[in-house]
Order: C-alpha cells, then sequence, then structure tokens
C-alpha cells in the first residue's frame, strides 16, 4: 500500500479541492458528459454515475450571496438555503453554472420550496422523499429512484442498465468504506490527530471527480497515519467531543477550529459531511439494485425523518467506539427540524449516555467567533 510522504500537502490539497475542482467541471462539461447538481445526502448519486453524469454538491457554505438571497427569500431562514439560493441567482458558483439538471428532495420545508425558485434558473427535478422510514416510505423511495432513473433516461438521450447501477455501488462503497476507515483512526486515545485534518479530506473527496484515484489517494493517506501512529506520532491526550447536527463546512468549520483551538480534538463527526453519508453501504448482493439503493439510502437518520430513531442509533454507536467524553450539536439558525431535535438528543447524550452535551445555534457569519470560543474554552474545561 501507498504511503504519503507529506501529510500537511494533502490535507490542504484536500481543503482547497471545491475550489480546484472550478476547472475539472468546465473540463467535464467539454468532454459531452452530464452533469448533475445535488443537494442532499439522500440523492442516490449511483444513479446519475450509471448515466454517465458527473455528481456534483451544490449546499452553499458561504454567506458571500446571503444578502442576495434576502432580497427574494425571507431573512428568517436557514443560512444553507439562502447562501445556496444566493450563489445561483448571482450565477457566482460554477458548480451550478455548469450544472445540466438540478435535484432536490422533499427534505425540510424551506429547502423544498427554494427549488420552486431555482426552477427559474436551471432544470430543476425534485424527488419525493418519504418522511417516515416505514415500509410504505421504503416502498415510496424504490418508486422515486425508479421514476429518476426513468427521467435521466430520457434527458440525457442514454440507458441506463443495472448491471451500470451495480459497478456504482460498488465503487461509491469503496469510496465509503475508504472514508470510514480513515474516520475511525480517530478512535484511537489519543488521537492520531487533530479532527479539522479528517473532515479536510472528507469534505473534500465530495469534489474529487476521478473517484479511482481519490479512493487510493484517501487509502494512502488512511496508511500513512496509521504508520505514524506505529511510530508514536499522535496528540496528547484530549477531551475527545463528537459533532452532531446540521452538515458541517465551509463557514461552519469555525466550531470545529473553536473546539481544537481550546483545548479539545473532535473525534468525529455524526452529520452529513461525515458519518451520515458513508456509515452504511449499499448491500451488493441484493439482485435489486433499486432495493438495495432504497433501503441504504432511506436510512439516513436526518431530522427530517418522523420518527428519527437512526439518528439516536448512528450517534450512541458513535459515542461509544469513538470514546467521546462529550458531544457538541450544531445546528444552523432556523434549521426547525435539527432545532426541535436538539431537547431529544439532549436528553439521550446526558441520560442514556451520560455525558455531557452542548447545543450551538449558529449561522454562516463570523460574527460568534469570539462568542463560540468563550462557550468552548469553558466546555472542554469542565471535561
Ligand atoms: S440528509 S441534513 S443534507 S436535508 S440545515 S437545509 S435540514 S433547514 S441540510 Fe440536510 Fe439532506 Fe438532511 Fe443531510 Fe433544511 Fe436544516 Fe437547513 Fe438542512
Amino acid at each position: 500500500m501507498k504511503v504519503i510522504k507529506d501529510l500537511p500537502a494533502v490535507f490542504d490539497e484536500f481543503a482547497e479541492q471545491r475550489k480546484n475542482s472550478f476547472l475539472a467541471v468546465k473540463k467535464i462539461k467539454e468532454n459531452g458528459s452530464p452533469v448533475v447538481g445535488v443537494f442532499c445526502t439522500y440523492f442516490p448519486q449511483e444513479i446519475a454515475m450509471a448515466a454517465g453524469a458527473t455528481v456534483v454538491g451544490l449546499c452553499s457554505m458561504s454567506d458571500e450571496t446571503v444578502g442576495e438571497a434576502e432580497k427574494t427569500l425571507p431573512r428568517n431562514l436557514c443560512p444553507l438555503i439562502k447562501s445556496s439560493y444566493g450563489f445561483a441567482k448571482t450565477d457566482k458558483c460554477p458548480f451550478f453554472y455548469f450544472s445540466d439538471l438540478i435535484v432536490g428532495e422533499t427534505t425540510c420545508d424551506g429547502k423544498k420550496k427554494m427549488y420552486e425558485y431555482l426552477g427559474e434558473f436551471k432544470p430543476v427535478y425534485v424527488m419525493e422523499l418519504p418522511n417516515s422510514q416505514s415500509e410504505s416510505g421504503k416502498k415510496l423511495w424504490k418508486e422515486e429512484i425508479i421514476r429518476f432513473k426513468e427521467y435521466l433516461e430520457e434527458k440525457f438521450e442514454t440507458t441506463i442498465t443495472e448491471d451500470a447501477i451495480k459497478d456504482a455501488i460498488v465503487l461509491r462503497n469503496e469510496e465509503r468504506q475508504a472514508l470510514k476507515d480513515l474516520s475511525y483512526l480517530m478512535a484511537n486515545e489519543p488521537a492520531p490527530m487533530l479532527g479539522q485534518d479528517i473532515f479536510k479530506v472528507l469534505y473534500g473527496a465530495g469534489y474529487k471527480f476521478d473517484k479511482r484515484e481519490s479512493i487510493d489517494q484517501i487509502k494512502a493517506v488512511t496508511e500513512t497515519i496509521k504508520k505514524d501512529y506505529a511510530e508514536g506520532k499522535m496528540l496528547e491526550h484530549r477531551p475527545r467531543i463528537l459533532i452532531t447536527g446540521c452538515p458541517l463546512g465551509g463557514a461552519t468549520e469555525k466550531v470545529i477550529k473553536a473546539i481544537e483551538d481550546n483545548g479539545g480534538v473532535v473525534v468525529g463527526f455524526e452529520n452529513c459531511s461525515g458519518m451520515k453519508s458513508i456509515d452504511e453501504m449499499v448491500d451488493e448482493t441484493n439482485p435489486d439494485v433499486y432495493q438495495a439503493l432504497a433501503d441504504r439510502y432511506l436510512n439516513i437518520g436526518c431530522s427530517c425523518m418522523t420518527p428519527n430513531p437512526n439518528r439516536y442509533k448512528l450517534l450512541g454507536r458513535m459515542i461509544d467506539e469513538f470514546q467521546a467524553d462529550a458531544v457538541v450539536d450544531m445546528v444552523l439558525q432556523a434549521c426547525h427540524t435539527y432545532n426541535v431535535e436538539s431537547f431529544g438528543i439532549k436528553r439521550f447524550v446526558n441520560e442514556e449516555k451520560g455525558i455531557p452535551y452542548m447545543s450551538i445555534e449558529t449561522d454562516y457569519s463570523q460574527a460568534d467567533v469570539g462568542q463560540l470560543n468563550t462557550r468552548m474554552a469553558a466546555f472542554v474545561e469542565m471535561l
């Protein structure tokens, strides 16, 4: 297995990957391949991959275009929705610009209503995501995946074969497993490194379009960290924090930084930029590929599900496996579902897992960095 000499340079490369892929997506377009822009972890990427399309995440995570978005959308709306809409409206996001199709799902109310306006700029296809993981929910989601496959075949004038879907499943599983293996290095005590470095890879990998190359690179990073750890390269003991909640990335990396600048280490990410997207594999042995995809994707424990037992299951398991000393719940302002769920998560973390919990409500501005530092310093000190 390949070992990488200069880990910090690789982390920087992953950190810059989103920006560095602007040119890559342009080239993909010039070569005639379709680009599908998406907003959510529930999106079954394998279907688009089987159509020969490149999938790119469009969730924007900076406050640069929030002001422009607020001319159309209410101010009291989640910053992820405002930012994403703002980048589309101002044509400042190259990924949006080069997307042939935007796919959304009926997740939270704000997002699904925003998609109606996005349709004014680009073709938008909305998948009807059930809000529960019941048997009828699974049936609907499987039908929706098939409906989407048929739509893509017509839109891109292609045939999506089951063999191509199977190949995509195998490739995506390998990518998930590679990212999972890397993430689980943080289960070691003391931790091998800061969570902010692991996060750079988790986040940046989504913007690497050559999956094969990306998987090999992630595996090499994991091997290098393992080797270094065996040779005694690791952090001193620090209080171990697990982050849960809304998707992290861009501006909200300030939360990871505030924890680690004040003496903690973020050992795990129970959210869509982390374990929610990589924990469960698609069953490669199921001959019904649509069922296999429906089962895996609908299992994601997002707060738009009601009830949402899978978030508790994954969080509980991660607290144990990553030996977490405390949990920080990152909630974006005006995200009602995660905000309401905070009470249940706090009770679960405090009473069932017996460890401290802190909730942070934030947005994409940097205005609360000082306050975040003060709160984190006190929280970490207490552990
Ligand atoms: S599967 S977390 S990516 S919906 S933060 S826009 S929920 S108001 S991002 Fe998400 Fe899919 Fe769920 Fe993951 Fe709405 Fe909340 Fe904003 Fe959110």
